[in-house]
């Protein structure tokens, strides 16, 4: 039996949900390794060669001569592009779409990351720093100073960035993140 091209990495997480939205919404095979984190297989050699940061998801496209992808927004864009679909191709509507990702990329991954660290591993564990606790986690962002449509703002109306003729990677970028408070 030939192996599906995707062979996916991740684990049950914002970040590891992400490019399993894509595959299932497209409907292509893939095939997965869950990745341990209790066991730091994220860290182990042969994983950083695929992922040199050490952390999921990530992905080996076996039909491109095992190409290796990290960073969840970066498979999500190279799936788009290998699958073309939830990627616009109109320049400016591309665009619009990326940006978001690339928003939850930047912004709303990483400050939610470091307020769950603070939050819920450090202040339990007798590092409780207010400072840092305090310091502005994201906030949802004004329905009219977000998507055109209202499509989408931060945290507080998930259904509505889900509706189906606006579901693209920029869903997919921040489903996982989007329920849920720091
Ligand atoms: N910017 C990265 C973040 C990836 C990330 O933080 N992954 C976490 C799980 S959500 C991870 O692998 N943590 C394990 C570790 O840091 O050792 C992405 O979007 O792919």
């Amino acid at each position: 039996m030939t192996q599906p091209d995707i062979h996916l990495f991740t684990a049950a997480t914002m970040n590891g949900y992400k490019p399993v939205i894509f595959l299932e919404e497209a409907g292509v095979p893939y095939d997965l390794t869950p990745i341990d984190f209790s066991k730091q297989e994220q860290k182990a050699p042969a994983f950083l060669q695929i992922s040199p940061n050490g952390r999921i998801p990530a992905i080996v496209d076996r039909g491109n001569g095992d190409f290796p992808a990290f960073e969840s927004g970066a498979i999500l864009w190279y799936l788009a592009e290998k699958y073309a679909c939830f990627l616009p191709i109109d320049a400016k509507a591309r665009s619009e779409v990326l940006q978001w990702v690339m928003f939850q990329m930047g912004g709303v991954g990483p400050m939610m990351g470091q307020a769950m660290y603070f939050q819920r591993i450090a202040a339990p564990n007798g590092e409780e720093h207010p400072f840092a606790i305090n310091f502005p986690s994201p906030k949802p962002i004004p329905a009219q100073n977000a998507m055109p449509f209202g499509e989408w703002s931060l945290v507080d109306n998930v259904h509505l960035f889900m509706r189906r003729p606006f579901w693209t990677v920029r869903g997919f970028a921040v489903f996982g993140h989007a329920g849920r408070s720091p």
